[in-house]
């Protein structure tokens, strides 16, 4: 007499996604979830207001920034180009870790002279009445900066295809890492801004804001609280 043995069925498996805690606005919390897209990395997104951030971030990340990026075996990762980094080393089939013009190196030394020495250039341009040294000489500081940009993005190797990207001939974590920050920069006087003699960056920046990686970073979400179905990034 056969026994029928019990077979097991396949049970699909509850599947924890990784954390992210962002602000649709946050130039930092952009240039993550452009690096989330580049990766094709799901995440659960939860919208943070800056004045209101959940007790639950805090209590994973109390600095209070964003983005913070919780991952299913417990990493907190709470650096923007940490949160890139994380996404790419999983996957990168856009070789944005892969500069074709200098090396991962010289690509990380790019992104941290945006964040030390422009971003605080930025905040005095956009803010003045925050910053004694803010307004012009800010402006200037900052256009400083952007002229090494368009000095780059005019070496950068670009056939067959006539766009042009700061670390070779695709778009890589750099820019993608920096175009936030320019974006905004750009935004504080657009009249100003487009009268530079910098026609590779304007290109080089509307390219990227009119970009469907953009567009779907941008997606907007409402404000996450304690208890809300889970909303998923990249959209659905
Ligand atoms: N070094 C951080 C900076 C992140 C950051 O400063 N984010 C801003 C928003 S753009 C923030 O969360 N500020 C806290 C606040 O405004 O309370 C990173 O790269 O992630």
């Amino acid at each position: 007499m056969s026994v029928a043995l019990p077979v097991a069925l396949p049970v699909a498996l509850p599947v924890t996604l990784p954390v992210l805690y962002s602000f649709r606005r946050c130039p930092y919390a952009m240039r993550a979830r452009l690096a989330l897209l580049a990766g094709e990395q799901q995440c659960e997104l939860r919208e943070v207001a800056l004045r209101h951030k959940p007790p639950e971030m805090l209590a994973a990340s109390p600095k209070g920034t964003v983005p913070v990026l919780l991952t299913p075996e417990g990493e907190v990762i709470e650096q923007s180009l940490d949160v890139m980094l994380w996404a790419l080393r999983r996957n990168d089939p856009q070789r944005w870790l892969q500069p074709t013009t200098g090396t991962l190196d010289d690509m990380l030394a790019l992104v941290a002279t945006c964040d030390i020495d422009f971003k605080p250039q930025l905040d005095r341009y956009k803010y003045p009445d925050r910053h004694a040294d803010g307004g012009e000489p800010a402006r200037e500081r900052g256009a400083q900066w952007l002229r090494g940009l368009e000095a780059r993005l005019a070496h950068s190797p670009h056939s067959p295809h006539p766009t042009h990207h700061l670390m070779g001939d695709h778009a890589t974590l750099a820019d993608a890492a920096l175009m936030p920050f320019v974006r905004q920069f750009a935004a504080v006087d657009a009249a100003w801004f487009d009268a530079q003699p910098w026609p590779l960056l304007r290109a080089w920046l509307a390219g990227w804001t009119a970009s469907a990686l953009f567009e779907r970073a941008m997606h907007k979400y409402a404000p996450w609280k304690t208890g809300d179905a889970a909303v998923e990034f990249p959209p659905t």
